[in-house]
């Protein structure tokens, strides 16, 4: 298995073995990215290591987490003086990539730069990185990125810049497995992958250019999962777009992990919401509390915004759905909802929340739309006089319907429904806090904590629990005691052991709540109590 250490730069650096780096401790190629956080291992640069064939003894891997300081990755990256670094560029990292591409390009201008990944696989042509870069690799680069890499070393790079990455069978890609190490599999999320590409063409997504979607083979797809599991590996999540989309396949994965349940297994799928077959159903129904979690895409409910937007969703049937789980499993339910789509204001916006509210999901996300690269949303930028941030992430900021003061207020009520209503810590406070509409008294709350704190980060949980005792019985009128009451005991029973203000004066009850972790994040343990 390949060896892994971590350095005091935040970097973990992978090559195929110990002793194949003893041997040739140059390796000619360095495959790098930043991670969004350190338990999100790289599935891309994993693919491309293991389709590097005779190339993969002289390469290593070398992951960052995002908020790394230029000069020191550059330092990490030449130590070994590599003649090829390839870099995986997503949209939360390409400003820092672009300062470290820019940065080696000064210091070691032989070095060869690749780049590759969802954000310079469109619009090229206008990116730094692109500029700087000696290659771009554009869409997938399993085997596109082994094969410049034997031209460039054998002295016949390609002319090219700009590389189509092309899409080989499934088949001939090796699968990635064997690159995740023993201490990702038991740090990291272990990411994997049953189907690459999306049939759907919801025009704010990347993968709506895919047209379709392509299955891994399903026996060679479950012999790595055994693999896997095996080794240790019990937190998996799945990167298709579409998990549910065919019964037999999804069903077949899902009694995999049925078969080995123990308390640490956690697996993560991202599902359309409109599409649950019994057979599904009957699985999901057996997994206990914890162990399996759904991402939802709802989006928007409104229909003229899905139409416009070109998003097939059955809203009759997604409500079922999403009723189903909440009421006859115990998967965590995640739900996405967008705000400022083409053609949606405010109201719809908020009636589009308080109807999701209703079902209950354990967390809801609420997203800002983004003008991704490539997508097809921008047909739309016109007609809907839709204002988009033109660096990454490429939010929008107004359109014909939002005004730029509102989408700031929607973009605070997201923050702070992620504090409070996500969070799992005010689970009986949420009840006087919503009281009527969800929406129309959560932004209240929002535009009231903001106007007393001008803050949306670094608001430390004892405050926060404080200015909800504040709203709730300023605001509100409700009774101190009984928001205190309300309030300690949420705040015991998350796990906090300090004391609050209010808390001083009307001591809760409740008895102390112990704390478990054992199946993943503590987010995820809260909202199973
Ligand atoms: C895991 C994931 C995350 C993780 C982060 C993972 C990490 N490493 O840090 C989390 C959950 C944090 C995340 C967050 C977000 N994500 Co995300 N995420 C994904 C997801 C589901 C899987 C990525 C993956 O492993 N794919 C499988 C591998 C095989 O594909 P790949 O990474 O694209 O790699 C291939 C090619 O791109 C290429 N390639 C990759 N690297 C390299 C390097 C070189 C040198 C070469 C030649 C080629 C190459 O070859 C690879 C093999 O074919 C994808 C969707 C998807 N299924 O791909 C979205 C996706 C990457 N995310 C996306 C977006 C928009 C976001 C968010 C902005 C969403 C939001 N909240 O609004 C946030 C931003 C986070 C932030 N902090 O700012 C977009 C990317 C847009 C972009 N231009 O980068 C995607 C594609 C979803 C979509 N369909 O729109 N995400
Ligand atoms: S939002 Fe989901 S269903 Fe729509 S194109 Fe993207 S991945 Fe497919």
């Amino acid at each position: 298995m390949p060896k892994t250490c971590c350095s005091k730069s935040r970097a973990v650096i992978r090559g195929p073995s110990a002793a194949a780096v003893r041997i040739r401790p140059m390796p000619l190629i360095v495959l790098s990215t930043l991670n969004a956080r350190y338990v999100h291992a790289s599935l891309g640069l994993r693919y491309l290591a293991a389709n590097l064939g005779k190339l993969r003894a002289d390469t290593q891997i070398v992951e960052f987490v995002l908020g790394a300081r230029a000069a020191d990755m550059a330092e990490q990256l030449l130590r070994e003086t590599p003649r090829i670094i390839g870099f995986g560029v997503y949209i939360w990292n390409v400003e820092e990539t672009t300062r470290l591409v820019a940065l080696l390009k000064a210091i070691a201008p032989d070095v060869v730069i690749v780049v590759g990944g969802p954000e310079v696989s469109h619009e090229s042509e206008s990116q730094r990185i692109c500029e700087l870069a000696d290659h771009v690799v554009t869409g997938w680069g399993d085997l596109a990125f082994a094969a410049l890499c034997r031209r460039v070393l054998s002295g016949d790079a390609p002319p090219e810049k700009l590389i189509a990455g092309g899409q080989p069978p499934l088949s001939t890609i090796r699968m990635p497995y064997g690159e995740f190490s023993d201490e990702d599999i038991a740090r990291r999320f272990v990411y994997v992958e049953a189907s690459r590409g999306c049939p759907f063409k919801c025009e704010f997504c990347l993968s709506s250019l895919d047209k379709t979607a392509w299955a891994f083979d399903l026996e060679a797809f479950m012999a790595e999962l055994e693999r896997l599991h095996a080794r240790g590996a019990r937190h998996f999540r799945f990167v298709d777009r579409t998990f549910n989309l065919k019964a037999a396949v999804g069903s077949r994965i899902l009694e995999f992990f049925l078969e080995r349940l123990d308390d640490k297994l956690f697996v993560h799928f991202e599902v359309v919401p409109d599409h649950l077959p019994d057979r599904l159903k009957a699985a999901i129904a057996r997994f206990p509390p914890g162990s399996l979690q759904f991402e939802v895409g709802i989006q928007t409910w409104n229909e003229a915004v899905q139409a416009l937007i070109s998003r097939k969703q059955d809203n009759a049937k997604a409500e079922a759905n999403l009723e189903w789980l909440r009421a006859e499993s115990n998967a965590l339910v995640h739900v996405d909802l967008i705000a400022g789509l083409p053609g949606e204001d405010l109201e719809s916006f908020g009636r589009g929340f308080d109807r999701l509210h209703a079902l209950a999901p354990h967390e809801i996300q609420v997203g800002i739309l983004k003008r991704l690269r490539g997508t097809p949303i921008a047909r739309h930028t016109e007609r809907f006089e839709m204002r988009y941030n033109s660096d990454p992430p490429y939010n929008v900021l107004q359109t014909d319907r939002i005004a730029f003061a509102d989408m700031q207020r929607i973009v605070r009520f997201a923050r702070y429904w992620d504090m409070i209503g996500n969070s799992g810590r005010f689970r009986r406070a949420l009840t006087p806090l919503l009281d009527g509409s969800p929406y129309a008294q959560f932004m209240r709350f929002s535009d009231w904590l903001y106007a007393t704190t001008a803050k949306t980060h670094e608001i430390a949980l004892e405050r926060l629990f404080e200015h909800v005792y504040l709203f709730l019985t300023r605001e509100l009128g409700i009774a101190p005691d009984v928001a205190a009451a309300t309030l300690a005991a949420d705040y015991e029973s998350s796990g906090a052991r300090g004391r609050l203000s209010f808390m001083q004066q009307h001591p809760p009850r409740a008895p102390r709540a112990r704390a478990s972790t054992e199946r993943g994040e503590l987010r995820q343990a809260r909202h199973l109590r």
